[in-house]
Parts: structure tokens; sequence; C-alpha cells
């Protein structure tokens, strides 16, 4: 099928690094086709690398434009919802995003990744192991490199983060696996609850051959029953799962023992979560855990801004998990914390409307010292008597740096978004390391 006949006129609605790809995508292969884009701000990101002769409009809307094409490619920053573009889907006018575009080109198989944590580190571990295991393997999607980027790469396999907004409008995209990690309470600002928030992360499983569950989470599994579901869990029975065998906990695969969990240099449980989900995804996608894969798993010590330590000085650690974005991510970093002193934790920022009250049983149980800053720093404020308000992340480390002593930790782990004062989360996660550089020896 041609899905591309009949097309003349496409409209990019929201440019940023996918508008962007879009543009450079229908350029090289598909010349013929006219391209426009659209985006709200009064200066979209990406600007200055539009090709001359794309016009762009920006600032608002231009309906002339939307309700002419023949295709609407929509950035994941712009919901369905919006009523300009439910006024295009009103006119017939068909809406996709790019990673439906991506399905529609790519030719070699794909796996696919979606969960309301843990995606990027599933995603990135499975790049360096899909190469450890010889198989040319690129990553991309949410973790920031747009899917349509990767096509030249022309690798064996295909690797793709999505969020539930990428989801929203993807419709064909056919995968050799595909792994729901967890659903937790994020971007109450779009949805109007859970369930359609479950709902637009389900569709991942939509042409998938194996579909990859949490047996610790049924919130993941399909409504109806569906073949091909293999499981990762820790505490319920599951396919991919862990065993104590003389002492020593391993990694199961089915019944194959991969691994010793303390061979991995991840840390923290969810972190042996996310590796059991990758062995699965590697078995479906037919890659063998050979020697050179599993010395490559052995030393994978994860991203940067997830719990990392950034600054080790006078018995003082500051840890960057400023990608703990939503309330889920902070309490698996405060699960996994061995602390010495008294932990100084960092939160606030854009909380998306989250309820942020299952922290504060948790809060009660550390030796804590919280530090709400940004715009939904006052939400925090009752979660613990220690809490105090702050306007910035900088005033924090200003202020509580003279009273550091050996063994306390400072945690930056917002459990919000960044985009009130930053950036974006890698922004927020380097200001604070330098923080940490400048004042850990003060
Ligand atoms: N926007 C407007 N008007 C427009 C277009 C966009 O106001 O006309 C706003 C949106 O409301 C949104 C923001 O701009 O808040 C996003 O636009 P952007 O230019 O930053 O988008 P891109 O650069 O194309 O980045 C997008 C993803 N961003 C979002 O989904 C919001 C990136 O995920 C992703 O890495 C990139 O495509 C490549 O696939 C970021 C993200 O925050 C990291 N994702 C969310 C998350 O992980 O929680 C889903
Ligand atoms: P995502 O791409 O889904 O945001 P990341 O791998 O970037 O996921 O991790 C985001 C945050 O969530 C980090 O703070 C990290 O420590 C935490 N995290 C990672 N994996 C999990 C998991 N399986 N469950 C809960 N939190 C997790």
């Amino acid at each position: 099928m041609d899905r591309w006949q009949g097309i003349q006129h496409v409209v990019v609605v929201g440019l940023g690094i996918t508008g962007l790809s879009v543009v450079n995508y229908l350029r090289k292969f598909h010349p013929q086709i006219e391209v426009k884009v659209i985006d709200t701000r009064e200066n979209p990101p990406s600007k200055e690398q539009l090709p001359a002769n794309v016009a762009l409009h920006s600032g608002g809307w231009n309906m002339d434009w939307l309700l002419a094409a023949d295709l609407i490619v929509a950035n994941p920053g712009i919901a369905l919802a919006t009523p300009q573009v439910q006024q295009a889907i009103a006119a017939n006018i068909p809406v996709v995003g790019d990673i439906e575009l991506f399905a529609w080109q790519v030719q070699k198989p794909v796996v696919a990744i979606t969960g309301s944590n843990g995606k990027s580190t599933v995603t990135d571990l499975m790049g360096v192991l899909g190469n450890a295991g010889g198989i040319k393997t690129s990553i991309g999607g949410n973790i920031g490199v747009p899917a349509l980027d990767l096509l030249s790469e022309d690798s064996d396999l295909y690797v793709l983060e999505l969020s539930s907004f990428q989801l929203e409008t993807t419709s064909s995209l056919k995968l050799k696996a595909a792994a729901f990690l967890n659903l937790s309470e994020d971007h109450m600002d779009r949805y109007d609850g859970m369930e359609s928030y479950r709902q637009a992360k389900l569709r991942i499983f939509e042409h998938a051959e194996t579909l990859v569950v949490n047996a610790d989470d049924r919130q993941t599994y399909p409504d109806s029953n569906i073949a091909n579901l293999v499981s990762f869990g820790l505490d319920n029975a599951a396919d991919y799962y862990t065993k104590e065998n003389q002492g020593q906990e391993w990694l199961m695969a089915v019944d194959e023992a991969v691994l010793p969990s303390e061979e991995l240099s991840l840390v923290g449980r969810h972190n042996v979560a996310n590796v059991l989900t990758v062995l699965a995804l590697l078995k479906a996608a037919g890659i063998d855990y050979s020697d050179s894969l599993l010395s490559a798993l052995k030393s994978y010590t994860g991203l940067t801004h997830r719990c990392q330590v950034v600054e080790d000085k006078n018995g003082v650690k500051w840890v960057n998990d400023s990608k703990a974005t939503n309330v889920a991510s902070t309490l698996a970093a405060l699960s996994g914390l061995s602390l010495e002193g008294r932990l100084y934790l960092m939160v606030g920022g854009l909380g998306k409307g989250a309820d942020f009250s299952s922290l504060k049983p948790v809060f009660a149980t550390l030796p804590l010292k919280l530090c709400c800053f940004g715009a939904d720093g006052d939400q925090f404020m009752p979660l613990h008597s220690s809490a105090r308000r702050f306007e910035t992340m900088e005033q924090v480390v200003k202020t509580i740096h003279s009273e550091l002593k050996q063994g306390d930790m400072v945690l930056l782990s917002p459990a919000c978004a960044s985009m009130d004062q930053f950036k974006n989360f890698m922004d927020r996660g380097e200001q604070f390391a330098a923080l940490a550089n400048q004042f850990a020896d003060k």
C-alpha cells in the first residue's frame, strides 16, 4: 500500500526536534510534497535549522494552512484534543505523529518501550546490549533522537522509547516486541484521568509480536487476553524473575539462570526490574545472551541524571536525579538509598497536576531536611515538618551548604518537570552538578 498516494500538502504542527526531523525526512524521501510548519510559540526551537524554502507560521495558528492540508503531522507536545486539531479531524484531515511516519518507512525489526518510569534506561541498555551482541542497533524516540533521524543510520534493529503522547498518534507500528514497564501518575495536565493515560500507553501493543508486561503492575496488561504475553516481576510469579540460589539472588530468564544480581553495576531494585525487561526484549528480538553481551550488561552504569553521584567530598554525597519528574521515580530513588546522615531532598518544579501525598509516609521514615523550590514548591510544604520554601534550586544550595555534616546526602529528585525554571531536565541536572561542584568544598 502506498500511504503517500494523493498527498501533496503536509502541515507539520509544532517544530522542535520532532518537527525538524519530519521536515528533513519529507524533503529527503518525498521531495515533491509541499511542507509548511505551524508553531504556536513566538520563537520555536529548531527555527534556525529549518530549510529556507519551508514556510513557517509561528506565534499562533494558521487555520487556512491547517485546513488545506492533505496530512497533518503533530509534534507529541500537541494534544489531539487541541480545538484547532479537532477542527482538522472533523474536516476529515488525517493527523499522525512522527512515529507513524517512521512505521510507514522502516524495513527492519523494531522494539519499543513505554511506561511511566524506566523507559530511557531500558531503551539505552537495549541499544548497548544489542550492539554488544553483534547486532547494529539504533535507539531513539522520546529519549531525545527523533525516530525519523534514525533511518539514515541503516541499522539492523531499531529500539524506540515511546511516550504516551507519541503513541496517541501512532496506529500502524509493527513491533518485534513491545514493553509496558509500569504505570503511575504523570501528565495529569494532559489526560482527563489515569485510564486515558493508560489507554494511550496500551496502544504500543496493537501490532506487537511479543508483549512484555510487568507482573507486579497489572495495569500494564492489555484489557483482552492476548497470546504472546511475556512477564517480568520482582514480587509476583513471572517469566523473567529473580531467585535465591545458595545465598545469591540470580536473574532468571524462564529456566535459565543468567547472572547474579550483585554483578550488575546498576543500583536499586527498580533497575533489577529494568534489566529483567531487557532480558525479555532481547530474547523476543532473537538476541542471545552471549559472553560479550553479559559483560556489557555487568559494566553498564546507567544514564546521567538518574540517581548519579556528582560530588563526594568531606563525607557528603551530592546526587543528581533530575530525571525524576514524577512521584513514582522519586519514590524509587528514596527506596534505594543507603544513608549515614541526614537527607537534604530538593523537590519542586512543574507539578503537572499530580497528587504528591503518597510521598508523605515515606518522608516520615527518613532523617529528612526537605527543601522545596520552583513553581509548585508550595505543594510539598505540608508533607514534612522540616520543609523550607525557596524560590530557586540555587538558593537552596547557597543556604544548605553551610549546614552539611559528614554522612549527609544532598539529593535532587524533584518529582516535577523542569520547564518552569530550566530548559529541560538535563539543564536542571547540569546546573545542580555545577552548584554541587562549587559548594561541596565550602
Ligand atoms: N509546543 C507549543 N506549541 C507548539 C508546539 C509545541 O506550545 O506549536 C509546546 C508543547 O506544548 C510542549 C513543548 O512545546 O510542551 C514540546 O515541544 P518541543 O519543541 O520541546 O518538542 P520536541 O523538541 O520535538 O521534543 C519531543 C518530545 N517532547 C514532548 O513530548 C513534550 C521529547 O520528549 C522527545 O525527546 C523528542 O520529541 C524526540 O522524540 C521530551 C519529553 O518531555 C523529553 N517527553 C515527555 C516525558 O518524557 O515525560 C513525554
Ligand atoms: P523515563 O524515560 O521513563 O523517564 P528513566 O530511565 O529516564 O525513565 O528514569 C526516570 C526516573 O525514574 C529516574 O529518576 C530513575 O531513577 C527512575 N526509574 C528508572 N526505572 C524505574 C522503574 N522501573 N520504576 C520506577 N522508577 C524508575
